[in-house]
C-alpha cells in the first residue's frame, strides 16, 4: 500500500456498555496491577536497549486495564493461553516478577528456565499455558484444552487471548466453529489494540467490529472498553459464566497500543498527531483520574503505589542479573514431552555421523 494513502479512521464508536462500579478495594487492586505492569514493561524496554534482553520483546503498554480486568475475573484453576504479548498476563496470573524478568534475560531461573524468552513463557502451576509466537497458533491448542476439560467433565474454563490481527487467521475460524459445535468451555478474547504490526483493523478486517464475527458461529459475544478494568472484568465474568455452562464466548476488549509493535519498532507509520492523541488514551492516567474523583486515590497513594512498583521491578532485575545462564547441554530439554533420540538433540557443530570422521552437520 502506498505510504501516502490516507488511513481510514481507526474504528467505529465503541458500543460497549459502561461498567458497573466495583468496590474500592477491587478498583485499587486494578490500579496497583496496572501500574505494576506499566513499570515492569518500561524497565524491560530499557533492559532490551541495553542488550540485556535478546530476541523479540512485545510489551503490554496501553493494555494494562485489559490485563487487570481479565485476569481478576478468572478462577485459579482456569487455563490461560496468550500470544507473544504476554508479560503483563504472566505477572497478573501470579508468576513471580523475578521469574518473568529472568526469562526475559534468558536465565536459568526464568519461568521457562531461560529457553523460552519473552514470547514463550509457560507455567503449569498457574495454568499459564504460553506464550505463542505464531499468530493464531494458540487457538487450536486452547480449543483442544477446552475439549479435554469437557471430556473429563471438569469445571474449569479456558481463556484464549489473541490480537485483532489474529481474527483473520484460518485457525480463528476453525477453532470458533468447533468450540460452538461442541459447546466447549472456552472464552476467546480479542485484545483489540487497533493494530496488527503496522496494519489497522479497518485495513485488514472487512468487519472491523470484531466481536460480531462470533455471529457466524452462533456464539455469544460482546465488546468492552479495554481501557476500563471494571468494564473488562464485568465482561469477562459474563463470558466465563457462559463458557462454564458449555456456551463458548467471544469477548473483544478495545484499547490502544501505546508504543511500537515490539521494542525495536519506532512506529513510523503513526503520524505525529496520532502519537500525540495516544497520550489521551493512556488507561492508567484515565483510571487514576476516575479513582481520584471517587475519593479512592489520593496524590500520596498514587506516589506510594508507583514507588512500590518501581522497587519491586528493581528487585526483579537484580534477581535476573544474578541468575546463571542455562547450560548449553540442556538446549533440547523440554522440546519433546518424552526423550526422543533423534537428530535434533545434537548440539550445533557436532558430527551427524560420528563414525564418518570429518563429516559434520550434513544430512544423509
Ligand atoms: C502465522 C504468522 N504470520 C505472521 C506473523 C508475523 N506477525 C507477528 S505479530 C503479527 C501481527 C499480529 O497482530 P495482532 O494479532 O493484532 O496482535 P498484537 O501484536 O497487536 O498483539 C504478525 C503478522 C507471525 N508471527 N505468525
Ligand atoms: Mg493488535
Amino acid at each position: 500500500m502506498p505510504a501516502t494513502k490516507a488511513r481510514p479512521p481507526k474504528r467505529p464508536a465503541r458500543s460497549a456498555p459502561p461498567a458497573r462500579s466495583v468496590p474500592k478495594e477491587q478498583s485499587l487492586a486494578f490500579y496497583r496491577q496496572m501500574v505494576f505492569v506499566r513499570r515492569f514493561e518500561e524497565r524491560a524496554a530499557r533492559a532490551y536497549t541495553e542488550a540485556k534482553i535478546g530476541g523479540y520483546c512485545h510489551l503490554n503498554l496501553g493494555e494494562e486495564a485489559t490485563v487487570a480486568g481479565l485476569i481478576a475475573a478468572m478462577a485459579p484453576d482456569d487455563y490461560l493461553f496468550t500470544n507473544y504479548r504476554e508479560h503483563g498476563y504472566a505477572l497478573a496470573r501470579g508468576i513471580a516478577p523475578e521469574r518473568v524478568m529472568a526469562e526475559l534475560y534468558g536465565r536459568s531461573d526464568g519461568v521457562s528456565k531461560g529457553w523460552g524468552g519473552s514470547m514463550h513463557m509457560f507455567d503449569l502451576a498457574s495454568r499459564f499455558m504460553g506464550g505463542y509466537g505464531i499468530v493464531g497458533g494458540q487457538l487450536p491448542l486452547a480449543t483442544g484444552a477446552a475439549l479435554a476439560i469437557d471430556y473429563r467433565d471438569g469445571g474449569e474454563a479456558v481463556v484464549c487471548l489473541m490480537g485483532d490481527g489474529t481474527t483473520n487467521i484460518g485457525a480463528f475460524h476453525e477453532s470458533l466453529n468447533l468450540a460452538a459445535l461442541w459447546g466447549l468451555p472456552i472464552v476467546y478474547v480479542v485484545v483489540n489494540n487497533g493494530l496488527g504490526m503496522g496494519t489497522t483493523v479497518e485495513q485488514s478486517s472487512a468487519e472491523p467490529e470484531l466481536y460480531k464475527r462470533a455471529g457466524s458461529y452462533r456464539m455469544a459475544s460482546a465488546r468492552v472498553d479495554g481501557n476500563d478494568p471494571a468494564a473488562v472484568y464485568d465482561g469477562m465474568r459474563t463470558a466465563l459464566l457462559a463458557a462454564r455452562a458449555g456456551r463458548p464466548y467471544l469477548l473483544e476488549a478495545v484499547s490502544e497500543r501505546l508504543k511500537g509493535h515490539s521494542v525495536v519498532d519506532p512506529a513510523r507509520y503513526r503520524s505525529r498527531e496520532e502519537a500525540e492523541a495516544l497520550k489521551a488514551a493512556d488507561p492508567i492516567a484515565a483510571y487514576a483520574v476516575k479513582l481520584h474523583e471517587r475519593g479512592v486515590l489520593t496524590d500520596e497513594l498514587i506516589a506510594e503505589i508507583d514507588g512500590e512498583a518501581i522497587a519491586a521491578v528493581a528487585r526483579a532485575v537484580e534477581f535476573a542479573e544474578g541468575s546463571p545462564e542455562p547450560e548449553v547441554a540442556t538446549l533440547f530439554d523440554y522440546t519433546y514431552a518424552t526423550p526422543v533420540p533423534n537428530d535434533s538433540r545434537r548440539l550445533p557443530g557436532e558430527a551427524l555421523f560420528p563414525e564418518v570422521s570429518g563429516v559434520s552437520g550434513v544430512s544423509a
